[in-house]
């Protein structure tokens, strides 16, 4: 690698390049500065910054490393005839790839090519992925990995407040909260600096904490006489219609505000009337009183947020069960009131802004929807074609997943930063789908589980490589900073993509330049919900030495949005729904000696683990799979600590470590999904989705277990480690 251009960044006294983490939607802010003669190229540094406070987890200190894997790839690999990925030259790997994308178009017809997108993508590039498929490859059959993600928390927010922005304050309100719930999210771990925003909560006694597990962050509610509440899994929703059903029977609720800034109380409160606690205790195994103390509690709080995260939103009700959660935010008067609030923490660095700007399936930039006339005629003029060009509206990632090879499916995908054999559910299921397929194509910068089984692998810039922008999970625009140049044969997908357009005579421009791309962005967001019509690289550059935030919607003109209620919701009355749910009639629930299944994250590891599986310090943290499972039902099954145990169901087996711990339920085992192959947890959890949002169900799964007598491995670390 070559020696790093220290250029750009004014937010701190270093002369280094001032960008964000490469991993999850906090989008800590740090300084890269020259390394010579060590083993990374840049040293990191945190820098003062809202969301971290100059904070940064394992994960960010560590991030330099990925520059400086062995096992980067820079040559393009194709699969020869010998069944091996081989190199091969650029010119040969597009020229192939082009011929062969027209050939099975002009076979089967457009749709017969997929994308896959990821929410780690930049705006720059999310937005000419979109653009790509629907003009350049003029296929309907793009999504991504943020249906994973946040599509039920996107489409809960879309029907109540008629918008989706994650957090619809700074981060930095809640500091001066005196009650904060989380809900299914394990911020300690999953970003740790999110934590320090927890103080003002934790100091009154306000944090309440409700996940099946004592986590790292329901832990915190113990210093302070918080409370943590431990459903059974995936029973989020009965809790919460429960609680709405208390704050409406013992008046908790704001009754001038509900009249004032939404509707639909009278059908909300028929539809919770029936949700005593004693019912809701059945149903969640949580005691009435309990429950009763955590609505008084919410009811009570100065300064009070309800927050959710993916354990009460990956399952197949989830869009309803954030619905839930909305509704009692709604009944205790909290949104668009100073000082309180309801939002979804976000995931991927660009998790937002990824969801914005067209790899959706239904979906064209600015958060505009794909069947609408006015959108479509609008962005076609920004593209330079037809509204006609662009296809309707395509399938949902698992379905573009699980159809691939199929006559209804693609013949061709193409993978843009997601690792789908290890995190998509059912994942033997899908990797059975990918091996159906004509052509499988991935663009990545290491030899993913995913990109081992493509027929043709493009190697990519990451990270600290390229120049372009994120949106964090409070909606804020930030700059993604270049602190060195590339390796020489890894390219930016800007390239590949302005390459295969003129290879299929695509329409449009397809610019290299990544602020040209925002700018195009830009005018192709105007006038939609996530308008970002204001802004610019060199506009996001001078915000950010004044040390000014940008927050969406930002037209042009404007200053941003840091607050996104403060004068009504994005409904056309301005007045928020409250929209009654119901519990799913039938739910398959653990027997006998079953026992429920959820998924989630290790503080050292990141989503598939391609690229934390490959920095040895987090790696030698977490080298394998380890089962967390309660101390009784261990000895129950004859297990021991740092044994093995064997799980599965009808969808596969993982044999993983016994991590005996107290703090799960004594029903529940969970497993980390960052690990692949037989380690991958993915093989045993369900493909079913939410029928609104199209989510799958990660957060429960019905599996058995029994001990592994004669180890086929040894473990390679200790006990305790789930
Ligand atoms: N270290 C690390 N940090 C990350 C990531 C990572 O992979 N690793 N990924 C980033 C991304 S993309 C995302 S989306 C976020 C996710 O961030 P989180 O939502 O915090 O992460 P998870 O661990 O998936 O789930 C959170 C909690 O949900 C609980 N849970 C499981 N099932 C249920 C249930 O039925 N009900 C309730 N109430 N809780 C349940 C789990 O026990 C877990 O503690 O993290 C981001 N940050
Ligand atoms: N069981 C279970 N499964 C889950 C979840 C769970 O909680 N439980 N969570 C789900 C969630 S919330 C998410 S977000 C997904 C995430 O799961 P994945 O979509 O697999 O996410 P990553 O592991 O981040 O994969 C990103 C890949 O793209 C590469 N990459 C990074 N940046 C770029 C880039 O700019 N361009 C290109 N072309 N490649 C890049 C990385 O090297 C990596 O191989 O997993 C989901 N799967
Ligand atoms: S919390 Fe997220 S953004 Fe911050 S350093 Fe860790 S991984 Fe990076
Ligand atoms: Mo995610």
């Amino acid at each position: 690698m070559s020696a790093p251009d220290a250029a750009g960044g004014g937010d701190g006294p270093s002369t280094g390049t001032a960008t964000h983490c490469p991993y999850c939607a906090l989008q800590c802010a740090m300084t890269l500065d020259p390394a010579p003669g060590d083993r990374v190229p840049v040293r990191v540094t945190g820098r003062d910054f809202p969301t971290n406070r100059g904070g940064l987890c394992k994960k960010g200190w560590t991030s330099a490393e990925l520059l400086a894997i062995p096992d980067r790839l820079t040559t393009p690999l194709v699969r020869g005839e010998d069944g091996e990925l081989q190199e091969t030259s650029w010119e040969t790997a597009l020229d192939t790839l082009a011929a062969r994308l027209q050939e099975l178009r002009s076979e089967h017809g457009p749709d017969a090519v997929g994308v896959f997108g990821g929410g780690g993508l930049t705006n720059e590039k999310a937005y000419q992925l979109g653009k790509f498929a629907r003009i350049a490859l003029r296929t309907s059959r793009i999504d991504y990995n943020g249906r994973f993600c946040m599509s039920s928390a996107a489409a809960a927010s879309t029907r109540a407040f008629g918008i989706d922005r994650g957090l619809p304050f700074p981060l930095t309100d809640l500091d001066t909260a005196d009650t904060v719930m989380l809900l299914g999210s394990n911020v300690g771990d999953t970003m740790p600096p999110f934590v320090s925003h927890l103080q003002g909560a934790r100091a009154a006694g306000g944090l309440l904490v409700v996940d099946p597990r004592r986590s790292s962050t329901a832990r915190l509610t113990e210093d302070g006489g918080g409370l943590h509440v431990q459903p059974v899994p995936g029973s989020d929703l009965p809790l919460l219609l429960g609680l709405c059903h208390i704050v409406l029977a013992e008046r908790l609720y704001d009754s001038e505000y509900v009249a004032a800034r939404t509707t639909g109380l009278s059908t909300l409160r028929a539809s919770v009337a029936s949700w005593w606690p004693e019912r809701v205790q059945q149903a969640t195994g949580v005691p009435a009183p309990t429950l009763r103390a955590l609505a008084r509690r919410l009811a009570e709080g100065r300064s009070t947020y309800i927050l959710t995260g993916r354990g009460v939103e990956q399952h197949a009700d989830g869009t309803d069960t954030a619905t839930a959660a909305i509704n009692l935010a709604l009944l205790l008067g909290l949104p668009g009131k100073p000082g309180s609030g309801y939002g979804t923490l976000t995931g991927q660095g660009n998790g937002q802004g990824g969801r914005e700007h067209g790899q959706k399936a239904d979906q064209l930039p600015g958060y505009r929807k794909i069947t609408d006339p006015e959108a479509r005629t609008h962005v076609a003029s920004v593209w330079g074609v037809d509204a006609d060009a662009i296809p309707g509206p395509g399938v949902p990632a698992v379905q573009l997943l699980q159809s691939a090879g199929t006559d209804a499916g693609v013949k061709a995908l193409l993978v843009h930063g997601s690792n789908v054999v290890v995190s998509a559910p059912n994942a033997g299921a899908a990797r059975a789908a990918l091996a159906r397929l004509d052509l499988l194509v991935v663009c990545d910068f290491v030899l993913s589980e995913t990109a081992r089984l493509a027929d043709l692998v493009l190697p990519v810039l990451q990270w600290a490589e390229e120049e372009g922008t994120m949106t964090n999970l409070e909606g804020r625009v930030l700059r993604r900073r270049r602190a060195l140049t590339a390796p020489e044969g890894a390219r930016s997908e800007l390239w590949i993509m302005a390459e295969l357009a003129r290879r299929l005579d695509a329409p449009g421009t397809w610019s290299l330049d990544p602020a040209e791309v925002f700018d195009e962005l830009a005018r192709a967001s105007a006038g939609g919900l996530a308008d970002y019509s204001g802004l610019s690289h060199v506009l996001l550059d001078e915000m950010s030495e004044r040390g000014d935030a940008a927050f969406w919607p930002f037209p042009v003109g404007s200053t941003g949005t840091q607050r996104l209620f403060d004068d009504g919701f994005a409904h056309p009355d301005g007045r928020a729904r409250l929209v009654a749910v119901r519990r799913a009639a039938h739910r398959r629930t653990a027997a006998g000696d079953e026992l429920t299944l959820i998924t989630g994250r290790l503080l050292e590891h990141y989503q598939s683990g391609a690229q934390t599986r490959r920095v040895a310090e987090l790696n030698d943290a977490r080298p394998r799979v380890v089962a967390q499972l309660h101390p009784v039902t261990a000895a129950d099954r004859g297990l021991t600590d740092g044994g093995l145990v064997r799980v599965s169901n009808t969808r596969g087996t993982v044999d993983a470590v016994v991590g005996m711990s107290p703090d799960i339920r004594p029903d529940t085992i969970f497993l980390p999904f960052h690990f692949a192959d037989a380690e991958s947890a993915n093989l045993l959890t369900s493909d079913a989705v939410d029928p609104i949002s199209a989510m799958p169900e990660f957060k429960t799964a019905i599996v058995r277990i029994e001990p592994i007598r004669s180890p086929t491995r040894s473990p390679a670390r200790g006990p305790g480690q789930a």
